[in-house]
């Protein structure tokens, strides 16, 4: 069994579509084994995408990303970290399918509502960035 990362974004979450999101991802099957909403500050924010700077959109990023509440979650199941990228779609949402959180109900590639790491490394670095063992269950 895997385990992988997600953020819905702060703009997944001010335009009410926390629920929705969490339910696409819970009806692949995929199990929430741990979730929470906060804030994310700057340094956080800096060191989740550090892969990304230098980039033109970074500071855009991270702006946005720091801008108001998010809520991270750590879904467990078989190719956890595939599955969701699956039902995400592809990082421009208007080049995501129809059919995929991305595709389904987004415009803007700077607010593509939702994260998924993008590998097992990741997820497991990601997990560890954003959640201590004791919130995480089984662990
Ligand atoms: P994904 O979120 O699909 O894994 P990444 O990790 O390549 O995509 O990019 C992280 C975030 O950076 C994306 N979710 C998106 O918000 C932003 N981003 C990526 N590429 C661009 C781009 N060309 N222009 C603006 N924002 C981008």
């Amino acid at each position: 069994m895997d385990r992988t990362l997600v953020l819905i974004k702060p703009d997944g979450v001010a335009r009410g579509l926390t629920g929705e999101l969490i339910a696409r991802l819970e009806r692949k099957g995929l199990r929430i084994v741990a979730m929470k909403m906060f804030h994310m500050s700057q340094d956080l924010a800096h060191r989740h995408y550090a892969v990304h700077k230098g980039k033109p959109f970074f500071p855009g990023l991270v702006g946005f990303i720091t801008s108001g509440r998010l809520v991270a979650i750590i879904f467990e199941g078989p190719r956890a970290v595939e599955a969701v990228r699956q039902v995400m779609g592809a990082t421009d949402p208007v080049k995501a399918d129809m059919g995929s959180i991305r595709g389904d109900l987004g415009l803007d590639i700077e607010h593509n509502l939702i994260h998924g790491s993008d590998s097992p490394e990741n997820a497991e670095l990601e997990m560890e960035l954003f959640f201590e063992a004791g919130e995480i269950l089984g662990r």
